[in-house]
Order: structure tokens, then C-alpha cells, then sequence
């Protein structure tokens, strides 16, 4: 499929009604849309959205995407004797088949049209794991892929580093994650304490790993895939020799002339190393990890530390509380989707989505009513319970901020807080506190606003889950070969705008309280948005596709330090907007623009796109522009009859290449779209 076509999924059935509409000769209409419309499209579509809500208050929904993360979960219960019931098998299977290209290989993500070998041999050898047979069609596609661009030798690493575990590739042939380096004195530029948190929790298990060799024997499976994934004998390969063979579609990024020398640094002192200081450094290695496992009640941070976490345990002892809580927790990531069984991008994305619903619902004319009522007190309740109340015990010594009073992307129990996620959590917390029988007590969240302070860099800006805390030279060490950016929490746009907002959202709701400091946040945090606005008005965002997610933030969070809605920055950000609206009204851009890093038109509007730029030229004072009613005529048009709006391409994103779904994503924020719109018409 070339990037320009459309994903079939867009295809879902779209049955608008629309009461108050003429389909379809007005869809190019520049009228206001009539109340009565809008009014039954929120009706509908706040019902549907209130019947999905689950039990414990929360929404949640389909995180799957990558396709790297299956394929782990498979080796770990292959490593770890767990088989999956054939239920979960089938399911499975299905999964990695929906997301197969027509040339045999697997894309980093299901959407994907470009194969890597990285996702392509690792999905290959799980469904070998799952026991599908070599000769199924799909299967010798898939094996062709993999032998004719390379075979397993030419992988990123972290498929090496599972194939070794599998005994699918050996240790030799990675370069070395060295255990030793937890040794080093903590302000050692070089100590991996100063990572982006998921690239150190990654790491960390990587080098127990590496510094034990454990690989699980080869039995005749492993026998039979190692004569499939390679074209030569397994025992005639040269591993050493492979340590830098990379297919160029896993190739994300050149490996600098330093990183070459550290690697062969690294070798060096492998081939010297010593066995005490070994067992030392293994034994701070596996504090390391016990320490997350225990914080995080053995969910972890996300899904890659999930899996390697668990294999050090069944390493470690396969008999032991480790390993057998870690097959307690890694289940929960599984979820169950249209298209199979996938794992999920972390436990869930509750808290999120969340506090994101509680905003929307709350920005319509409908909050009063009983159904909202309803479903807003239920999603107090999950904000309130998912709060983080403590700090992790002994925090620096782990290399870990503060936690009191933040929120989760999850739940309590993952427990790690997010900038981001605690400022979207402190605005729907606050927003709701008033009707709240039993509220959020005023100290916790005056502690929310002192960790969204305590967060923010010196730059301005705030990163996803900590201070930044070394400097981007560092990504010339990154060893993972198809992520880019992965090894430093930078500033964003996105989460500068949202603590910004709750800033905003503390001082009306605590006059008084700290004015000073967070008077300078909000400056410094102003300057830093103005200098991340582009040239044409937009900005560039970094979790969700791509320029009409960033703008939409761009604007809200400079709106929420003072400047006026008339403000040249506004202004301009609105043109951009307004020159990308296709002619039926809605917005669509494809996530090319994350990889090319310019707005990519996708030629299919999409329900989501729409929604973010109408909802930026609402709170811009545009809400009488011709494209804002064109632009709520699109969303009003393309709801089904049940409420729900049709599942679109996936929006989300991480480190520029990986699309990762938000289920939830088109039904908050055409609500809170529609539902700004409708009040600024009233
Ligand atoms: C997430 C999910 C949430 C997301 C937001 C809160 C939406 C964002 O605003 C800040 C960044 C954050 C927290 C985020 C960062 C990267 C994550 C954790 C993910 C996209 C979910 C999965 C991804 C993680 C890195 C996947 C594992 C892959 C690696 C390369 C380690």
C-alpha cells in the first residue's frame, strides 16, 4: 500500500444522521450548522460514549500498533514455558497475519507499508513459536522477505537481543550493554541513570541479560526456525561479524564514529572483564530492576521492560516470587482488538483518556444533563483513585523524580507520573471537584502543582515523565538502531502546553498559592512554545499526528499564559490551519508528516484531525469562521447512527516512526469539538 492510500479500516460504515442536514449537496455549506443538529449529535454521541464507560469510572481502549511488542510476549512464554491457550493462540495469529504486507514482511507498526526486518523476523519466529506451520503460505512469504533482504543478521538489535535469548543468535554478535556501567559514579555523563526513563528501564534488564548470557537450549524448534531465519548453517555464521549488518529499512538513523569507538571500547573490556566486579555489577543491575518491578507493583513502566523483566526473573529463578508475579501482570497487557490479539503499548491508557472525556463531556451544553452527570461522577472517582499518593522509597538512589501528587497514564498501580498526564488529570479533577461528594483534598493537589513545577526544564519547556537530564550528544551512544530520539526526555510542545494549562487552571483555583513561581513558569514556558512555533504558524507534535495535534496545543498553552486570541502567534497558527481544510470540510494528515517532518496531506479527512483544528480555532475566537461550520458540518456528517464516529487511520505516535492507537481519540474530541462549537453559538 503506498503512504498516500488510504488504510482499509477507514472504510468503516458511515451512517450519518442528519437531522437538520441536506446530504449531500451542503456538505461545502458555509452556513452555521443548525442548533437542533448539533444538539442531536451531541445527544447521540455523549450516550454512546457514556455506554462504554467501564465500571471503575475510566475509558480505556485498544493501545496496540507497534508490532514489535507481540512478538516479545510470545518469546517470553515460549521462554518461559507459558503457553497461551488456543484460544489466544488463534487470536494471536490472526493479529501478525492482519498486519502482513502484500511483499511478505511486517512494518514497525500494523499500518506500516514498508517491512523491517526488525518487526518481520521477530514476527516470523513468533508465529513459528505459536506453531504455525512453515509451509503456510503466509508463512513462506513472510520467510522470503526475511531471507531476501538479509535474514535475521540483518535485524535492529533489539530483535538480536531476543533471537539470543531464544538461541536464535548469539551474544557475540551484539555489541556489549555493559552491566559495569551501573557501577559508575552517578554524575558520570556515561551512567545510564541520565536516560530517557524507558530507554534506561529497557537497557537495565538488556544488561543482565548480556552479562549472563542466558539463552534457553536449542531444542529441534529452535533447530528447525534457525535453518529458516538464516541462509547459512547456524553454525557457520561468524557472529562477531554481524554486530553492524542492518537491513537498510531498520536503519532509523547513522551510527556516529563515536559510538563505534565506545563499542569497541566496550568489546575490550569484555573480553578483560572481571568476574567480581561482574557479580557486582549484575547484583546493582538486578536492585535495579527489583526496584521497578516492586514501584510499579510488576506492571512496569511499559511494555518492553514488561517482557525483559520477567525473562531476568525466570533466569534468575524460575521457581521464584519474581518470575511468578511477573506472569501475574504481563497478561494485563494483552488486549483483544478488532484485528486479533495484540499486545497493548503500556497496561492501558485509563487515566488518559480519562481525563481527556471528563474535559470534552464537560465542554458541551450537555454536561448537565443526567446521562453526563452520570458518567462524570464515575470518572471523578477513577481520577481520584488513580492519583499518585507517595513518592517511590528511596528515589534518588533509583534515579527517580518525585511522584507524590502526580498522575499516570494508567493507573496508581503502574504508578510512574507523567507531566502531561498530571496536568490533563489536575484540569479534569478540578473541573469536577464542586459536584464531587468526597473531593481530591486541597494539599494533593497542591501537590500536583508542585511537582508540574518541579518538572520543568531549564529550557522552559517540560519533558514526558522527568527533567531533562543530559544532553542530546548522547544519542550518538543510542545502540537500538531503529529508534530515534529515544535516549533523552526532551522538552515537548505538547506537554509544555498541557502543564501550562494546569498552571492556568491553579491559579483560578488557588489565588495566591505560590504567584510568583508560577507566574515565571508560565513565562519561561511561553518562550519556550514561541520558539518551537514554525515559521508557517504550526508546531510540530511528537505523540499524535502530527502539525494539527502540535498547533492545536501550540495554541491552547499560549492562550493559557495570557496572550490574547487576536495575538499575531494565534493568527498565524489559524492560517496554517485553514490552508490544509480539504473541500469537504474536515482535516487529514497522514503520518508521513512525523517522518518527513512537514504537513503530509492524507487524503481522506479524519474525524480526529477535524476535531483538534476546530477545537483550536474555537478557543482562537474563530467559532464564525465559514471553516469552523464546514469543519462541524464534517464531523456532524460522518457520525454513525449509534453515536460513534467510524475508526479512522491510527493517530498516535512515538518517536517519530511508530503509530500507536488511541481508540478513544475520535469519540472525546469530536464531542469536545462539536460541543465548543455548539457553546460558542449559543
Ligand atoms: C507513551 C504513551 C503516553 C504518551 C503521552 C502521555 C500521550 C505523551 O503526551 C507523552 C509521552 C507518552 C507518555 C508516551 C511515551 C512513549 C511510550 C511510553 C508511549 C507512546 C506508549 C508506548 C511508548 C514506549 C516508549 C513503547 C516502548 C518502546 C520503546 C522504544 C521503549
Amino acid at each position: 500500500m503506498s503512504p498516500y492510500e488510504t488504510p482499509s479500516n477507514t472504510h468503516a460504515v458511515i451512517t450519518p444522521d442528519c437531522s437538520g442536514l441536506q446530504q449531500p449537496h451542503d456538505a461545502f455549506s458555509t452556513q452555521p450548522i443548525p442548533q437542533s443538529a448539533l444538539t442531536d449529535a451531541l445527544d447521540r454521541g455523549l450516550a454512546f460514549f457514556a455506554s462504554i464507560q467501564e465500571e471503575d469510572g475510566s475509558w480505556c481502549g485498544d493501545y496496540g500498533g507497534p508490532m514489535f511488542l507481540l512478538p516479545m510476549y510470545v518469546a517470553a512464554t515460549a521462554i518461559c514455558k507459558r503457553p497461551p491457550s488456543e484460544t489466544q493462540r488463534a487470536e494471536m495469529v490472526r493479529y501478525f497475519l492482519s498486519a502482513q504486507n502484500a511483499d511478505g514482511g511486517v512494518g514497525i507498526h500494523a499500518e506500516a507499508d514498508e517491512s523491517m526486518m526488525f518487526t518481520t523476523v521477530l514476527s516470523y519466529v513468533a508465529l513459528r513459536l505459536l506453531d504455525e506451520a512453515p509451509d503456510r503460505e503466509e508463512m513462506a512469504r513472510m520467510r522470503r522477505w526475511i531471507r531476501d533482504h538479509g535474514s535475521a543478521l540483518a535485524a535492529a538489535s533489539w530483535a538480536k537481543w531476543i533471537l539470543c535469548v531464544l538461541h536464535l543468535y548469539e551474544y557475540d554478535g551484539l555489541h556489549p550493554i555493559l552491566p559495569e556501567l551501573y557501577l559508575l559514579p552517578a554524575q558520570a555523563p556515561l551512567h545510564p541513570g541520565h536516560l530517557w526513563c524507558h530507554a534506561r528501564q529497557v537497557y537495565l534488564p538488556m544488561a543482565y541479560l548480556y552479562g549472563t548470557r542466558a539463552k534457553i537450549p536449542a531444542d529441534p524448534r529452535i533447530q528447525a526456525l534457525r535453518s529458516e531465519i538464516y541462509t547459512q548453517p547456524y553454525e557457520r555464521i561468524r557472529f562477531a561479524k554481524h554486530r553492524d549488518t542492518l537491513c537498510p529499512n531498520d536503519r532509523s538513523y547513522t551510527l556516529s564514529p563515536f559510538a563505534h569507538l565506545a563499542n569497541a571500547a566496550m568489546h575490550a573490556f569484555e573480553r578483560l572483564h572481571s568476574p567480581v566486579l561482574r557479580k557486582r555489577a549484575l547484583d546493582e543491575v538486578k536492585r535495579h530492576i527489583d526496584h521497578e518491578d516492586r514501584s510499579t507493583n510488576f506492571i512496569r513502566i511499559g511494555p518492553v521492560n514488561a517482557v525483559l523483566n520477567t525473562l531476568v526473573h525466570y533466569f534468575d529463578n524460575p521457581q521464584g516470587a519474581g518470575h511468578l508475579r511477573s506472569w501475574e501482570t504481563l497478561p494485563t497487557y494483552l488486549w483483544q482488538g478488532h484485528d486479533g490479539l495484540k499486545m497493548n503499548g503500556y497496561n492501558s491508557c485509563k487515566l488518559w483518556d480519562t481525563a481527556f472525556a471528563v474535559q470534552a463531556i464537560q465542554a458541551t451544553p450537555h454536561a448537565e444533563t443526567s446521562t453526563a452527570q452520570a458518567a462524570l461522577q464515575q470518572a471523578y472517582r477513577y481520577i481520584k483513585n488513580n492519583q499518585v499518593l507517595e513518592d517511590v522509597p528511596e528515589k534518588d538512589r533509583y534515579f527517580r523524580h518525585a511522584s507524590r501528587g502526580g498522575w499516570p497514564f494508567s493507573d496508581r498501580l503502574h504508578g510512574w507520573p507523567i507531566t502531561d498526564c498530571t496536568s490533563e488529570g489536575f484540569k479534569a479533577a478540578v473541573a469536577l471537584e464542586a459536584q464531587a461528594t468526597d473531593p481530591i483534598s486541597e494539599d494533593l493537589l497542591r501537590d500536583s502543582i508542585r511537582l508540574i513545577l518541579s518538572f520543568q526544564n531549564p529550557d522552559g519547556g517540560w519533558a514526558s515523565y522527568e527533567r531533562q537530564r543530559t544532553g542530546s550528544w548522547i544519542e550518538r551512544f543510542n545502540p537500538s538502531q531503529a529508534f530515534r530520539d529515544i535516549m533523552v526526555d526532551y522538552s515537548y510542545t505538547e506537554c509544555t502546553s498541557a502543564c501550562l494549562q494546569a498552571l492556568d487552571t491553579a491559579q483560578q483555583r488557588f489565588p495566591g498559592f505560590l504567584t510568583g513561581q508560577i507566574e515565571r513558569a508560565k513565562q519561561r514556558g511561553q518562550q519556550f512554545l514561541r520558539d518551537k512555533q514554525r515559521e508557517d504558524g504550526s508546531w510540530e507534535g511528537s505523540w499524535a499526528v502530527c502539525f494539527t495535534y502540535g498547533t492545536w496545543f501550540g495554541v491552547w498553552g499560549l492562550l493559557a499564559t495570557g496572550i490574547p486570541s487576536d495575538a499575531p502567534a494565534i493568527q498565524k497558527a489559524c492560517a496554517f490551519l485553514l490552508d490544509h481544510q480539504h473541500q469537504d470540510g474536515g482535516w487529514g494528515e497522514h503520518y508521513q508528516s512525523c517522518l518527513q517532518r512537514h504537513y503530509v496531506d492524507h487524503p481522506n479527512a479524519q474525524a480526529v484531525q477535524t476535531a483538534w483544528a476546530l477545537m483550536t480555532l474555537c478557543k482562537a475566537g474563530h467559532a464564525q469562521h465559514p471553516a469552523a461550520h464546514r469543519a462541524a458540518r464534517f464531523l456532524v456528517q460522518r457520525q454513525q447512527a449509534d453515536g460513534d464516529w467510524p475508526r479512522e487511520a491510527m493517530v498516535g505516535v512515538f518517536n517519530k516512526t511508530t503509530l500507536i492507537n488511541y481508540e478513544n481519540y475520535r469519540r472525546t474530541f469530536c464531542l469536545w469539538a462539536l460541543g465548543l462549537y455548539t457553546q460558542a453559538h449559543a
